[in-house]
């Protein structure tokens, strides 16, 4: 069996990768071509945001059929060359698997509408209103209510995402059945294995009861669809029924997971998935309705960020849970403009960004253009693509009476549009992704950011994540190694030891725009040797360390 653990996976969000063929939408003849790229990078797989037939309300995660491409990205002979191609790399290509929800264009829901006494009206939660209302106060993950109206059979049917996505009854042993011959429709056609979208929501309250009733308005229903004890269940079952029977990972998205789920979910014990991505970094900032909450959006500080790092770091290696460790993807805003600085120091906060990703425990992830440090795209209304953040616009002020223009700048902030503009992989026009017109617009810095230039330059960000990937693959402590803190109340460094019974390695990033100090002074750390940093000077250890504005050090300790 492979270990998975070991790997360098890369994330491709297809509409905005490669266009092939001039119709403005990145297709997997693009992603074809790139293969070279990918493999010089150094990475193992790649994992594919959703290509199947889609509704596009939700770009390839409203799912209208598993069975086929999205002819938008061209055909299943196309997909079979991809992985074909990949192949011949050695890269294993990760499907995404949506099945908290289908579109309301899928086969199944389509007859549940038809018919409200077809067997598969039970797949989905349709239910009768409450005086005029939804049959309860749940808020959806986008805002507004959870519930969508169908005239026909006066009754409501839950969609947490966009009203089109329908969310599945995971008690439906068929529905379930459904989804496990869609996993092996794949697995069997030689996929390396599956990243699963939401999936810590696929069991809800079964009595689907109001959250907080006594509250007025819409309420979060996080306890009540997030995490649930069936959820092990499904999964296990999952997992008996399919998974066992083909070497392949499992990534599953943790929406909201906390550190005991999180453990629950991996741990090689509970027989579930391998690993799990977490939000708690991301959610750094953010209200607890995410990233939209104006009324509790805060400054957090670098401390911040440690703590919760740090504390998934330990509690992770204490418990036997195992995390995707990722700082971007197609959800959230470009790391360097999250986490780092994206103006002065942009290339070395990229750096000390991949840096400290690539020296954690945990599988590590990139997002397309994170290794050549691409940044936020500030996009006007009219260039908003995402479903969420036009939805949200309404919400903030229907709902919460935010003014307009302030309603305006809370979104084109944290829009996920930010991180969805087009790759950008040369100078010529449209960043060389496409010869027509994009479908999003190209962030106007591709002249001074793109792959081709990074691709010549020996100190460019591209070229020091290529360093870090072979780095890491070089040293399986990193991987395998214990994780022990240190320095947990500097507040701009973050400074821990990575270490097994071959190796003991001490890393120390400045996450700062500042230069910083740590003093090593009545400590046992002495004399260490520098193997690896992302400034390029001669760095000798001395007892009261000086760090560069986002400056990382790797040392090898005796
Ligand atoms: O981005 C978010 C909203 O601000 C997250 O809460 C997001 O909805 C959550 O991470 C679930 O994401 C996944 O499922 C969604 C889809 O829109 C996301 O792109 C996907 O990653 C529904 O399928
Ligand atoms: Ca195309």
């Amino acid at each position: 069996m492979t270990n998975w653990k070991e790997k360098v996976i890369y994330q491709i969000w297809p509409r905005s990768f490669n266009d092939s063929n001039g119709d403005g939408i990145g297709d997997l003849v693009g992603i074809i071509e790139k293969l070279d790229y990918l493999k010089r990078l150094g990475i193992d797989l790649i994992w594919l945001s959703p290509v199947y037939l889609s509704s596009n309300k939700d770009y390839g995660y409203d799912i209208d059929d598993y069975y086929h491409i999205n002819p938008e990205f061209g055909t299943m002979e196309d997909f079979d060359k991809l992985l074909e191609e990949a192949k011949l790399r050695g890269i294993g290509i990760i499907m995404d698997l949506v099945a908290n929800h289908t579109s309301d264009q899928h086969e199944w829901f389509k007859k549940a509408l038809d018919d409200p006494s077809s067997p598969y009206r039970d797949y989905y939660f349709f239910r009768k209103g409450k005086e005029g209302s939804p049959p309860n106060n749940w808020m959806s993950f986008f805002g507004g209510s959870s519930w969508t109206y169908d005239a026909k059979s006066k009754e409501y049917y839950l969609t947490q995402f966009t009203p089109n996505q329908c969310d599945l009854n995971w008690e439906n042993v068929n529905m379930r059945q459904g989804i496990y011959d869609i996993m092996r429709f794949w697995l069997d056609k030689g996929i390396a294995g599956f990243r699963m979208d939401v999936i810590n929501a696929i069991s809800k309250d079964e009595e689907l009861r109001d959250k907080d009733p006594d509250k007025k308005g819409l309420q979060f229903p996080a306890e009540l669809t997030l995490n649930r004890p069936k959820t092990h269940t499904y999964l296990q079952e999952m997992n008996r029924e399919v998974l066992s029977k083909y070497d392949c990972i499992t990534i599953g998205e943790g929406a909201l997971a906390g550190q005991e789920d999180v453990v629950r979910y991996t741990h090689p014990d509970s027989k579930e998935l391998q690993m799990m991505f977490h939000f708690d970094l991301h959610m750094l900032g953010c209200g607890s309705l995410g990233r939209y909450d104006f009324r509790k959006l805060y400054r957090w500080r670098i401390l911040d960020f440690k703590k919760v790092l740090i504390s998934w770091q330990t509690e992770m290696q204490k418990q036997g849970g195992w995390i995707g460790s990722y700082l971007s993807n197609h959800d959230q805003r470009r790391q360097v403009s999250l986490f780092g600085d994206d103006k002065k120091f942009r290339r070395e906060s990229a750096k000390a960004l991949c840096l400290l990703n690539f020296t954690l425990r945990g599988t590590p992830f990139i997002y397309q253009g994170e290794e050549i440090g691409m940044v936020d795209c500030p996009l006007r209304q009219h260039e908003w693509r995402d479903y969420e953040a036009i939805n949200a616009y309404e919400v903030l002020q229907q709902m919460m009476h935010v003014p307009a223009f302030i309603a305006r700048s809370i979104i084109k902030k944290a829009n996920r549009d930010n991180a969805r503009t087009p790759m950008q992989w040369n100078a010529m026009k449209n960043a060389g992704f496409t010869t027509g017109k994009p479908w999003i617009k190209v962030n106007p810095n591709y002249m001074q950011l793109n792959a081709e230039d990074d691709e010549k330059h020996p100190e460019s960000i591209l070229t020091f994540y290529r360093d870090t990937i072979a780095f890491r693959k070089k040293h399986p402590v990193l991987t395998w190694g214990s994780f022990t803190s240190l320095c947990d109340a500097h507040k701009k460094a973050v400074v821990y030891i990575r270490e097994d019974n071959k190796e003991k390695l001490f890393v120390l990033i400045n996450m700062s725009n500042n230069h910083t100090k740590i003093n090593f002074k009545n400590t046992n750390i002495k004399a260490p040797r520098l193997i690896y940093s992302t400034h390029k000077e001669e760095r000798p250890f001395e007892e009261i360390m000086k760090l560069a504005p986002f400056e990382g050090r790797v040392y090898e300790l005796n």
